[in-house]
């Protein structure tokens, strides 16, 4: 074993590839359909390549290493332009040679691999009967696909081979991703289209985007795919269901990914005719392995059943007295001859919370239900558990129930889909986020268990354990809506097979495999992915505040009163004194008290408490200070400012590529961009008034409301506008949006007596769901902008959801000049304002609407 060089012993390859190699990088439309599978043409090509083998033996005969060929195949004529050839016996030539570790060794007993458990790889050079053969071998067959797709990973990036090589094993067993579709095609938290898998009750008759996305996901090492809602239809178990699910069972195996499914667990009672879904019952659990049976009929490698149970109104076995470990057990029975395996949920909890209770906390929920259960559950039940306690808010702390759970197979589930983090129209990205989970230090048994140890099966020896992502693909051409959330699905999957990955590696991989390998693009968009995260935490929740959105709508917009006062418990106990859950031990719910001494120390000393969580575990003053020295209340207004400073950023970085990535996503990703700008302002005004308000303490800045470039719909002169109010009051201008009803077009005015110069001018005005209501914006009477409100907002009221801006640059102003805005309502969509902003063009950023 030993020499690195690949040589094309075909001279003709040779050149045609010389030709492909030598051309610009590609700069044609792209939609994101590929992810980060574009195979585009590398330039240059690494010196190692140039010698590459020109065939390729796949020595193993499963439908998963076909793939593996197959990808060979079509990845090494896209990106380096030979067309390998297919040679059924190991060649008398150099050679890739694709295999389990044992077929290789068979061909080549001088072959002396890693030991290679199930789904690892190993890639190596290896000289025999004077030829040198290209090794890619695997545990068994998803080892080989794992492998292949490592190698063309590396070519795309730009990798020598020797860097290419080595070997590799996932870190847990169990990686998977959830998808929240329901039978009629809509998918619960989808921002990206329908769903790929069911249209209209059934499974889509094409299911090419079901086949692709499989491939996606067996690139990064994701071995299963639960198909459908957590808030599972019973419909799921009806033997034409299962009979349909089995074809999407058949555009994944190729892939290695296998199927599992949500299943409700009054199914006995609500499609299977029984009186009954007690889970101790003997009918109960017959009917389930006699459904078993019928699945695996269909289905021969399905992976199992996730349950959520006893949640947000899904019937449980506590309606029968009975407890999760009856309901998992239960099932897992029926799956354990074949294999399969049961996820049970412990997002459990009461929904119905009595907010008058100081000592009530739905954080103490899953742990004070799962906790006693240690040591009960079925070796084939994992239990499940969200990263934090509440529910993948912008910063939670890790769940204590990870540390408790010691004789319990556990996982955790992170949200991949952004529900509290912008819902595709903000960029937020993930990893960085998952990863302070992942490390986490719990300190259960006064040792270090980092949260990746635990879910690894490592810590406690656990025989099962993994990683869970809900992802929610949908039909939109790229997957995920905004061009830059792939990053959180390739970031989440690269974390599962390998938690030790950092961020920044992720950040950059993806980013060359999506947008291509110059420097410039890989350094501006890592660095805007990697700020992400902290800049939505900023302009939003800060503190431990949760993310401040309206909870009790459609997660998206700001609405800091919806987390208080009802029975959800993401109370943030907000008052005229100060604000923050008290979770302590001695004064509050105890919450803290259900972590390992050490942590527990750690967060009830407020000496030691992070700042990030500090009101997630303490209520304390608006005076109080910070470890930075700043009181709470200042914090919250400079970090809101802050946060919509730096949102403005991220467009002006992402406009330094133009030009050097395709423009349909350039494009795509500018408005985006500029939208989320935008709303960041929505943010930060609704959140800094509201504290302000219910503190009674000013900013020290006097910047809330006072925006000297501002000027309300109130102070304008208006035509057929008229007042109404807004809920929650913080999202607009003194609580008032302004509408145009019952006639054709309304207009604002304004006279301007600025000093003459350049202007960026933005109109806020509301864009609800339904509607496409047409704006102009006149200058002396003549047009200079016009637009249409034909966003998709998750709203149809003007609020935080649907509070939108529109800026116009570079406009030349004189003192005198009237600016009118005038809107013509549409579809019900009165053509809402809220007010213009002028801004001298030097302070100004650009945030146009329009995803
Ligand atoms: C699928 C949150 C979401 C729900 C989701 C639930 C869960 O409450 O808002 O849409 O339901 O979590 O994870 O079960």
């Amino acid at each position: 074993m030993a020499h690195r060089i690949f040589r094309f012993s075909n001279s003709l390859l040779c050149l045609l590839s010389l030709a492909v190699l030598c051309g610009p990088p590609s700069l044609n439309a792209e939609d994101g359909a590929q992810g980060w599978l574009r195979y585009a043409p590398v330039s240059p090509v690494p010196h190692s390549y140039e010698k590459m083998p020109a065939a390729l033996v796949n020595l193993d005969p499963s439908p998963v290493t076909a793939s593996a060929e197959n990808e060979m195949l079509r990845g090494v004529q896209s990106m380096l332009g030979p067309v390998l050839r297919v040679e059924h016996r190991i060649p008398n030539q150099d050679a890739w040679v694709l295999g389990i570790t044992g077929e290789l060794h068979a061909q080549f007993p001088h072959y002396r691999p890693p030991a290679l458990g199930p789904e690892a790889f190993a890639v190596s050079e290896l000289t025999a009967h004077g030829h040198r053969y290209w090794l890619i071998a695997g545990g068994d067959p998803r080892g080989v696909l794992y492998g292949a797709f490592h190698v063309l990973s590396g070519i795309a990036r730009g990798e020598n081979f020797p860097a290419i090589e080595g070997s590799e094993s996932p870190a847990a067993p169990v990686r998977w991703v959830n998808q929240w579709d329901n039978l009629n095609g809509v998918i619960e938290r989808g921002y990206a289209g329908p769903s790929i898998f069911f249209a209209n009750g059934s499974v889509r008759s094409d299911l090419t985007r079901a086949g692709g996305y499989a491939r996606l996901l067996a690139s990064v090492g994701i071995n299963g795919c639960t198909i459908n809602n957590v808030n599972a239809d019973p419909q799921m178990l009806t033997p034409e269901m299962i009979h349909s699910v089995a074809r999407i069972a058949g555009a994944f195996r190729p892939w290695g990914v296998s199927l599992s499914i949500s299943v409700a667990i009054d199914s006995p009672q609500a499609v299977g005719g029984l009186d009954t879904f007690d889970p101790r019952n003997p009918k109960v659990a017959a009917w389930w392995r006699g459904k078993v049976r019928e699945i695996y009929d269909a289905i021969p490698d399905f992976a199992g059943f996730v349950v959520k149970a006893d949640s947000e109104g899904q019937p449980g076995p506590s309606q029968y007295g009975r407890t999760p470990v009856d309901a998992a057990n239960m099932l897992a029975d029926a799956l354990q001859p074949r294999g399969g395996l049961v996820l049970y949920r412990a997002f459990v909890y009461n929904h119905h919370l009595d907010w008058n209770d100081l000592k009530a906390d739905r954080a103490r929920a899953a742990y004070d239900i799962f906790h006693p259960l240690d040591g009960k559950f079925a070796a084939n039940v994992i239990v499940l558990i969200k990263n934090g306690p509440i529910d993948f808010q912008v910063r939670e702390p890790v769940s204590p129930l990870f540390a408790a759970l010691q004789k319990t197979n556990s996982a955790v589930e992170l949200q991949v889909t952004q529900e509290y983090m912008g819902q595709g129209r903000h960029l937020v990205f993930l990893p960085p986020q998952w990863k302070t989970y992942l490390d986490f230090d719990l300190r259960a048994n006064h040792r270090s268990t980092p949260l990746k140890d635990i879910v690894d099966a490592r810590t406690f020896h656990r025989p099962l354990g993994g990683y869970v992502g809900v992802a929610n693909v949908g039909l939109d051409a790229n997957w995920m809506a905004h061009p830059l959330a792939m990053a959180n699905l390739y970031g989440f999957a690269r974390l599962a097979w390998n938690p030790n990955t950092t961020p920044e590696t992720i950040a950059n991989d993806w980013t060359r495999l999506t947008f291509g390998n110059d420097e410039k693009v890989v350094s501006t968009i890592a660095h805007m992915l990697l700020s992400s995260w902290p800049i939505y935490e900023h302009y939003t929740g800060p503190l431990g505040l949760e993310t401040l959105t309206n909870i009790t709508g459609p997660h998206f917009g700001p609405a800091p009163q919806s987390q208080e006062n009802n029975g959800w418990g993401q109370w943030i106990r907000a008052d005229r004194n100060g604000v923050g859950m008290d979770r302590t031990v001695a004064t509050g719910t105890g919450f803290i008290g259900q972590y390992p001494p050490e942590v527990a120390a750690m967060y009830t000393s407020l000496a030691t408490c992070p700042d990030n969580l500090l009101l997630f575990m303490h209520h304390e003053p608006y005076t109080f200070r910070l470890h930075t020295g700043k009181t709470v209340i200042q914090t919250i207004y400079d970090l809101h400012y802050q946060g919509a400073e730096q949102a403005a950023g991220l467009v002006r970085q992402w406009q330094t590529v133009h030009g050097l990535i395709d423009d349909e996503r350039y494009q795509k990703t500018l408005a985006l961009l500029q939208y989320q700008a935008g709303h960041a302002i929505v943010w930060r005004d609704a959140v800094d008034r509201w504290f302000e308000n219910i503190s009674g303490i000013p900013d020290d800045k006097g910047r809330i409301d006072h925006d000297p470039n501002r000027i309300t719909a109130a102070r304008m002169q208006l035509d057929g506008y008229t007042p109404v109010d807004v809920t929650p009051w913080e999202t607009a201008t003194d609580g008032k949006a302004y509408v145009c009803r019952d006639r054709p077009a309304c207009t604002a005015s304004a006279h301007l007596d600025r000093p003459a110069g350049p202007y960026d001018i933005a109109a806020e005005y509301f864009d609800y769901r339904q509607g496409a209501s047409t704006f102009r914006l006149l200058l002396n009477h003549r047009q200079i902008a016009t637009w249409t409100a034909d966003n998709t907002l998750p709203g149809q009221q003007p609020n935080g959801d649907t509070s939108t801006r529109y800026t116009l640059h570079d406009v030349k102003l004189q003192p005198g000049d009237v600016l009118t805005l005038e809107g013509h309502p549409d579809d019900g969509e009165p053509a809402p304002i809220d007010y213009l902003e002028i801004v001298p063009l030097a302070r100004s950023v650009p945030e146009n609407p329009h995803p």
